[in-house]
């Protein structure tokens, strides 16, 4: 027997020494010390043994064990170890290794024109209002003076959801519900989204965007809009910029204007993009009806108001020199990018 004691434990040394992984260190364990493990068994079977055999093969076997075990407990060691090397090696971050630069986008154009008009209209003391773009039949027609039979309400012109509900055909509601929530003095703008049931083309867009304007207050006159769209037009498009008002109709202003502005590119010559006139269509404007200020539930004696409204691609356009408005909602960044 302690012939087997030997030979065991040499062979464990020579074993432990070639072994090279935490699995084949485990199962010489349970081959040595397990259950029905070499060490296990012999140990076991000491109950043939006379007492004194017994008692000194017990020490030396109890010995073997004791050694078996410390060796077996190193290699887990040295195998842990070396795992904590090889993940530590394969994690390792070169801090001296240059960034990978995160892509900036840019804001898109239509973007850049909109907070251009909001920030002219906000440092003159207008807020910025924004509204919900499926909106109701009423707010969207008929608190704006357009009765149930104007041709704007036309199916073949607008997005209906059902009888009641639309897609909003320009901001104008949004100017409806401040007037039904906020007491004068009014002066708000509203940009946004806006859609109209048009076949796309290069100066058509079925969703395309526009700010309109609301300034509501006792003592409101045509002079006050006059004044507030000139000095619009010479902080956006340079102080040389002149304007000229045309007659015209709205069902919710009168009366109703047209504005032009001076062609800021040829400052009012004649070229190509004011197409030899000099002039350049820019927003319609007029005084608000009284049948809306009611809706507001304003006494139209006292309070009168004037408001504007203007197309977002169609100043972008002209600014930009951009010949198609499909070209805005392409995302195609060669486009987008121009503008930063
Ligand atoms: C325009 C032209 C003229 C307009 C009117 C109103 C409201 F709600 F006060 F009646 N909001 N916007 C308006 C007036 C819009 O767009 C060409």
């Amino acid at each position: 027997m302690q012939t087997q004691l030997k030979t065991i434990l040499a062979e464990a040394k020579a074993q432990l020494e070639k072994i090279q992984t935490m699995a084949e260190t485990e199962e010489l364990r349970i081959r040595l010390l397990g259950k029905k493990g070499k060490l296990t068994e012999i140990l076991r079977s000491m109950g043939s043994l006379s007492p004194e055999e017994r008692k000194s093969f017990g020490q030396e076997a109890n010995a073997a064990r004791t050694e078996i075990e410390s060796l077996l407990e190193e290699k887990f060691a040295a195998m842990k170890e070396a795992q904590k090397k090889l993940k530590f090696k394969a994690e390792r971050i070169d801090v001296t290794e240059p960034g990978v630069p995160v892509k900036l986008g840019v804001q898109h154009p239509l973007t850049l024109t909109i907070d251009e008009i909001s920030k002219v209209f906000m440092s003159m003391g207008f807020s910025v209002v924004e509204g919900p773009e499926v909106e109701t039949v009423f707010n969207n027609f008929d608190a704006l003076n357009a009765g149930p039979n104007h041709p704007a309400r036309d199916l073949t012109d607008t997005f209906y959801i059902t009888d009641d509900i639309l897609l909003r055909t320009q901001t104008s509601p949004v100017q409806v519900r401040t007037l039904m929530k906020q007491e004068p003095p009014i002066m708000v703008i509203s940009p946004g989204r806006c859609f109209r049931c048009d076949t796309p083309d290069a100066t058509h867009s079925p969703m395309f965007h526009q700010v309109e304007g609301l300034v509501v207050d006792e003592g409101i006159t045509m002079a006050d809009l006059k004044g507030t769209l000139d000095a619009f037009a010479k902080d956006m498009f340079g102080s040389d910029a002149r304007t000229k008002f045309r007659p015209h109709h709205f069902p919710f202003t009168e009366p109703s204007a047209e504005m032009d502005v001076t062609c800021f590119k040829c400052g009012g010559k004649g070229c190509r993009v004011c197409k030899g006139s000099g002039w350049i269509e820019i927003l319609g404007c007029g005084m608000v009806h009284p049948n809306v200020l009611k809706v507001g539930g304003l006494d139209t004696e006292k309070y009168t108001g004037f408001a504007f409204g203007m197309g977002v691609e169609r100043i972008a356009m002209l600014k930009y020199g951009v010949e198609d408005i499909r070209l805005f909602y392409e995302n195609d960044m060669r486009f987008i990018e121009q503008f930063k």
